[in-house]
C-alpha cells in the first residue's frame, strides 16, 4: 500500500477545531473520564463571555480539581481544605468590585468545610461557590465523601454506601438553598452534552446574581469519576446519570 503524503496525518485531520479555550494554558493531568475539566472549561467559558476575566479572584480548595491552579489564567489562590468560602468572603469584602468565586470539590466543601459554604450563605456573602461533586475523595485515592450515594461502591465502603453503618448522603445544594440570604442555587451536570450546557448557565447565572449584588450564589455541578467508581471510563456518565442523579436531581432550586 502507498501512503499519500499529500493529506495530513490521520490525528490532525480529525483536529477540526482548537477546543480549548485560552484561558487553558495547558494539558491537564486529570484521569481520562474525569467530569472536572469539562466544568473547569464552562466556568472559564463563562468569564470570559461576561468579560470579567481581569476582574475576578478564584480560590481553590484540595482535590484532583487543584492542580487546575497551574493551568488556568485567572488570579487565583489555594486556601486550606475546606476553608474556600471563608477566604472568598474575605477578599470580597476587602475588594467588593471584583467577582470572586471558589472551586472545591465534595470532599472539600461537605467534609472538610460544610460549615463554611453554610455560614457564608447564611450571611449573605456576594460570592459563587462551585461544587464539583464526584462523591468521593478522589485526589486521595476513592474514599467515601459525605455525598456518597447509598449503595455506591468506594475504597471505604466496598460493598456500597449502607445507611446504617454510614449514614445519608448529604444534598449540599438543597442545605444551602433553605437559608435566607441566598440569591441562587442550581445543581447541574456533565453527563452529556445538554446537561453541560444547562451547567454552564447555571454558572452564567450564578455569576450575573453576584454581580447585580444579588447575594450568595452556589452551584453544585455532578462530574464523572470512573477511576474512583470503579467504573470503564466510557461508563462513567451512564453510571452518573443512574446513580448520582437519580439522589441528586437537576435543577435551579433557588432563582433571583
Ligand atoms: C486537613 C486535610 N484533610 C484531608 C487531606 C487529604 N486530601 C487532600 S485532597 C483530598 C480529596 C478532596 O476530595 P474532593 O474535594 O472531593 O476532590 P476530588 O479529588 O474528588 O476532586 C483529601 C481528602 C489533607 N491533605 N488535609
Ligand atoms: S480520580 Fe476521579 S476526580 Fe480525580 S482525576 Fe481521576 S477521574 Fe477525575
Ligand atoms: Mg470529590
Amino acid at each position: 500500500m502507498t501512503i499519500d503524503t499529500s493529506q495530513p496525518p490521520l490525528r490532525d485531520a480529525r483536529q477540526v477545531a482548537d477546543f480549548r479555550p485560552n484561558l487553558i494554558l495547558g494539558e491537564h493531568s486529570l484521569c481520562p473520564g474525569c467530569g472536572e475539566p469539562v466544568a473547569l472549561r464552562i466556568l472559564l467559558e463563562v468569564l470570559q463571555e461576561l468579560d470579567i476575566v481581569q476582574r475576578t479572584i478564584g480560590v481553590v480548595g484540595h482535590g484532583c480539581y487543584g492542580s487546575f491552579v497551574r493551568i488556568m489564567d485567572v488570579d487565583v489562590l489555594q486556601c486550606l481544605h475546606g476553608r474556600a468560602p471563608a477566604c472568598a468572603t474575605g477578599i470580597k469584602r476587602v475588594r467588593p468590585g471584583v467577582a470572586v468565586f471558589t472551586l472545591q470539590g465534595d470532599g472539600d466543601m461537605a467534609n472538610e468545610g460544610l460549615q463554611e459554604v453554610l455560614h457564608a450563605a447564611a450571611r449573605g456573602e456576594n460570592i459563587t461557590c462551585v461544587m464539583l461533586n464526584n462523591g468521593v475523595f478522589g485526589d486521595t485515592g476513592g474514599q467515601q465523601t459525605a455525598t456518597t450515594v447509598l449503595g455506591q461502591r468506594t475504597k471505604t465502603s466496598v460493598e456500597g454506601r449502607d445507611p446504617a453503618a454510614h449514614g445519608y448522603p448529604i444534598p449540599v445544594a438543597d442545605l444551602v438553598a433553605g437559608l435566607r440570604g441566598v440569591g441562587y442555587v442550581a445543581r447541574g451536570a456533565v453527563s452529556n452534552a445538554a446537561s453541560v450546557l444547562q451547567a454552564k448557565r447555571m454558572i452564567r447565572r450564578a455569576f450575573e446574581t453576584q454581580l447585580a449584588g444579588g447575594g450568595f450564589s452556589l452551584v453544585e455541578i455532578l462530574t464523572m469519576c470512573p477511576t474512583g467508581w470503579f467504573v470503564p471510563t466510557a461508563e462513567g456518565p451512564t453510571y452518573q446519570h443512574d446513580t448520582m442523579e437519580a439522589t441528586y436531581p437537576l435543577g435551579e432550586l433557588v432563582t433571583p
